[in-house]
Order: structure tokens, then sequence, then C-alpha cells
């Protein structure tokens, strides 16, 4: 059968992400040369939410009902940006009808359900893609490959940190803080991206947990009050008075890479004045790379071959065209790109992956986003006993 040169998609959930992913996909095509043409079939949302109201991103069809958007026969990429909770149900009714998958992070909120996701993907040999959209930074993705190139020689040390700090007392009862519906808190929220990140960047394997802290410092939180509690928060208890948060706000571990590396890991949700400081720091035998989202176009270099009396941080702009991965579709050298532009690097090689070409950096499919998944629950059994966690030990 011939290939066809565009993608029905079905957006499922209208939140944050919904916005990300639906100006992704509108504006992929006006910048890139997609192969395939994305074309926005459906949004699902909830009824309290308008479904209607997608229409301003260029959906061309609503849906209230996620399970009969999935099955249709019109639908070729079932697009996954609900709560965590949310993601294997649709997923696994998609790949049941046949349908390629992509799914935001972390894969799923338990590692049985990232699990069954990745061997139904595998089974049904459908493609699947999670949206760790952070490897499509531009500085990220010339991170992976300066590395890939040697030019940090063995790494011996990382460190990686996301830190927030929005989640004050303040903050009501929202999915987030609810173990059943997001599986853990800053830890598969933000630990997530910076393992699938260093994972991508190193090119290695986080083989042990050596040991872990959770913290949980707000322990209650107000319930959202009546009908508020649909929209963004379906599935959460709502109400008057407070309810418990059963995640926790904060994660640290450290690990062994397969390569050998020492590394350090903190995800936070009040650290106070950082709102999105998401980075690493990788330092090897021959130089150095630091990469802090916070000012995400700069790629900061360290080359220890260099003779020693100029050897200095190297601060790569990574916003030229011809050098640095993406940027060619977008804006000439130091007209930098933002947050919502590694959605879109993401949606243009899902597009490449779809009509069967490399995509420009790897992708994480559900396969890979399990091995993540793997290192999340290892931490948190690591966490929980008080001792080392051998990844071999997680399945
Ligand atoms: P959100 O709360 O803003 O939106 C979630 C949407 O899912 C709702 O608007 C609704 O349309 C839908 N939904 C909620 N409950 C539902 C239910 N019971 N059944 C069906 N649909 C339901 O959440 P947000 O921030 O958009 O997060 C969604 C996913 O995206 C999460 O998995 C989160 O971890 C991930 N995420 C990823 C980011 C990234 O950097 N890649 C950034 C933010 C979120
Ligand atoms: C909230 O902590 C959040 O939106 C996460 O869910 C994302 O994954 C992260 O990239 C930005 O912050």
């Amino acid at each position: 059968m011939p290939q066809k040169d565009f993608v029905n998609i079905a957006l499922i959930g209208a939140g944050f992400m919904g916005r990300t992913h639906s100006n992704a996909w509108g504006q992929v095509s006006r910048f890139f040369k997609t192969p395939i043409k994305p074309v926005m079939h459906t949004a699902f949302a909830l009824p309290e939410e308008n479904p209607q109201a997608m229409g301003k991103w260029g959906w061309q069809n609503f849906s209230t009902d996620w399970q009969k958007t999935v099955a249709s026969p019109d639908i070729d990429l079932v697009d996954i940006v609900t709560p965590n909770f949310m993601h294997a149900p649709p997923a696994k009714a998609a790949i049941a009808a046949g349908k390629n998958v992509a799914c935001e992070k972390p894969i799923a909120g338990t590692l049985t359900e990232a699990r069954d996701m990745a061997d139904a993907a595998k089974k049904a040999r459908v493609k699947s893609f999670v949206w760790y959209n952070y490897r499509r930074c531009p500085a990220v993705a010339m991170a992976h490959k300066l590395v890939k190139q040697g030019a940090v020689g063995d790494i011996r040390h990382v460190r990686a940190f996301y830190l927030q700090d929005w989640a004050d007392d303040s903050i009501p009862l929202v999915w987030r803080f609810d173990k059943k519906l997001a599986g853990s808190g800053a830890h598969g929220d933000l630990n997530a991206h910076i393992v699938d990140m260093t994972r991508f960047v190193t090119g290695q394997e986080i083989t042990t947990i050596v040991g872990a802290i959770a913290e949980t410092f707000v322990k209650e939180r107000t319930l959202m009050a009546g009908s508020a509690a649909g929209g963004i928060a379906a599935g959460i208890k709502s109400g008057s008075g407070k309810g418990k948060v059963t995640v926790d706000d904060t994660v640290l571990f450290l690990a062994r890479f397969s390569g050998g590396a020492v590394a350090s890991f903190e995800a936070a949700r009040q650290a106070t004045g950082n709102q999105n400081r998401n980075g690493f720091e990788i330092n090897g035998t021959k130089g150095s790379l630091k990469f802090n989202f916070e000012d995400m176009n700069r790629l900061s270099f360290y080359d220890a071959t260099r003779p020693r009396e100029v050897q200095g941080w190297t601060e790569i702009m990574c916003t030229h065209g011809g050098s640095h991965p993406y940027v060619d579709a977008w804006w000439p050298d130091a007209h930098i790109i933002g947050y919502e532009h590694a959605f879109t690097n993401m949606a243009f090689d899902i597009l490449k992956v779809l009509a069967g070409q490399d995509p420009t950096v790897p992708i994480p499919d559900f396969a890979d986003a399990y091995q993540t998944q793997r290192v999340l629950e290892a931490v948190l059994l690591s966490a929980d006993k008080h001792e080392p966690v051998k990844l071999a030990d997680v399945k």
C-alpha cells in the first residue's frame, strides 16, 4: 500500500500540554520541510473545558469521548496529554486499534503501566514516542553530539538538577499532588526529565541507585471547590477543607552510570527562586559541559585539550543554523528560540520517523521511556528501604 502523505492526529487532553502540542502541530510545517503533513483532525477535552475552544489552535473536530476518538478509523496518530494516570488507558486502546501513539512524560504513573505500554507497542509494531522535549533544545542536542564525538572524553561525574518553586502551601490539591493520579510528585515530574536528558546526553544507562531521599513538606492542601475540580484536575477529590498530599515535594538521589560515572540528581518543587532551573553538568577527562534551561540557547563547554594557558569556558550560543541541531528551521544567529520550539522540533522528528526517516537526534519510544521509568522506580525503592538498588533488580 503506498504510504499516505499526511497523518491524521487526535489530541487527548486540553490543558497546558494540550496547548504546547497544538502549537507544535500547527507550526511544524510552517517552519520545517515535513516529509508528511500533520492534520489536526480531532481534539478531545473534558465537557467542562468546552472542546470547541480547541478550534482556535486549528483542530477541525472536537470530542468528549476519548474511547471513540482513539478507535476512529480516521485517526493515524494518537497524542496523549492527560495526567499521568490517564496515559496508559488511551495509549493501550490506541495501540489495540493499530494506531501510532505519542504520549507525554513520564510514560506512565506506575512501572507496571509503563511496561504494559512498551510491550503492547512492541507486539503491535506501532510507532511510539514520549515527549521528553528537552532533548530537542538545540543546546541539549548539541551536548549529545559533542559527547558522541568524544569531546569530553570519559565521563566521570554527572550533576543533574530540576528545581522549581511553584508548590508553596497556597497551591490547592491538584492532580499533581495525588499519587493515584500522578504516580509521584517532583520525582516523576522533574527527575523524569533529567534522567531522560542525562541518559540521552551521556549515551549511558543508570545501573545503580546508591541512595535516595524523598520528602513531602506540605502534607495537606486545600481541596478544589466543586466543579473547579473538573477541567485540568479531573479525577481529583473535591470539596471544602483540606486533603492529604500523597506524593513527594523533593527527591534527591545518587547513582552510577554504565560507563563508570557517578551522578547526583535533584528534583524540588519548593526551591525558592528557581522557577524552571533544569540542567546538568557533565565532567569528563577531556572536557566538561553545562546546561541550564533558564538560559536555554546557551551550552557551556570547557575544552581541557587546549593549552593550559588558554583553557576556559566557551559559552556557545546554539543558534547557528549551519551548525546547531534544528536551528536551520528557525531564525538567524542569536535571534533566540524559547520553550515551545523544542515541542515543534519534536513534532518534526515524529513526522520524520512516521515517514521512515531518522530523527534529527534519537527520540524516545515507549521502550526507551520504560528504561527511564525503571530508574524512577528504583529511586523510590531506594528512598523507601534506605538502601542501594540495582537497576537489574527492577523490571
Ligand atoms: P493539565 O492539568 O494542564 O491538563 C490535563 C488535561 O488532561 C485536562 O485539561 C483535560 O483535558 C485532560 N484530563 C484531565 N483529567 C482527565 C481524565 N480523568 N480523563 C480524560 N482527560 C482528562 O496537565 P498538563 O500540565 O497539561 O500535564 C499533562 C501531562 O503532560 C502530564 O503527564 C504531565 O506530566 C505532562 N507535562 C509535560 C511537560 C513537558 O515538559 N514535557 C510539561 C507539563 C506537563
Ligand atoms: C510542572 O512541574 C511542569 O509543568 C512539569 O510537569 C513539566 O514536565 C516540566 O517540564 C515543567 O514543569
